[in-house]
């Protein structure tokens, strides 16, 4: 058992491609099927390798044969990746039937909670569900920010990584 308590991380910001940073996990806008896709999902096996998708493989094999649910968070192997970890969670689609904004704010608790499990003290995070699954940059960053901030974890820096400027000035007024 964690006991996730003590001093809040810091949340800070930057600006690029999640698979350039370094830090303990990289978070992935993953689907529910764990083998890939595009945007951040693409980047993250294109450049973590073929361990990324043979961990992504053997947890379909094993745990999650029906696919990870959305709001919840696995974490696998790095691979070739400058982190230890790859938590992959699944964004709630935008508007489709069941898509709670509660499904968004999961899915950075529970990559949080994977994160202290794993021992992790920086985690990066793309923008969940603001890409492909078409979640309103404002709305999503509001979430993002507010559930991060609320939830209790030993993780020491929490660093929102956003593609574009319009990103980047979204989670930047969050955090004003
Ligand atoms: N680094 C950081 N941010 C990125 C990168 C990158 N390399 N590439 C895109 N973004 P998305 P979703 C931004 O579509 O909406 C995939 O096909 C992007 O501009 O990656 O959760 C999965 O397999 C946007 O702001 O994720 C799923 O099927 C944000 O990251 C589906 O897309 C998220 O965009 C998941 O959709």
């Amino acid at each position: 058992m964690t006991d996730p308590t003590g001093p809040a991380p810091a949340l800070t910001l930057a600006q690029g491609d999640i698979t350039r940073e370094h830090a303990d996990a990289l978070v992935n806008a993953a689907n529910s099927s764990l083998l890939g896709g595009g945007g951040v999902d693409g980047a993250i096996h294109r450049r973590g390798g073929p361990a990324v998708l043979a961990a992504c493989r053997d947890l379909r094999a094993s745990r999650y044969g029906r696919g990870l649910p959305t709001g919840q968070a696995v974490a696998t192997t790095a691979g070739d990746l400058d982190a230890r970890w790859v938590i992959h969670t699944v964004g709630p689609v935008y508007g489709a039937p069941g898509a709670d904004p509660s499904l968004l704010a999961s899915c950075y608790r529970e990559s949080l909670r994977v994160a202290d499990e794993l021992g992790a003290r920086t985690v990066a995070f793309p923008a969940i569900s603001t890409g492909a699954y078409g979640w309103p940059l404002d709305e999503a960053a509001r979430i993002a920010v507010a559930t991060v901030r609320a939830t209790p974890t030993r993780v020491d820096e929490v660093r929102f990584v956003l593609f574009d400027d319009r990103a980047h000035a979204a989670f930047a007024a969050q955090l004003d």
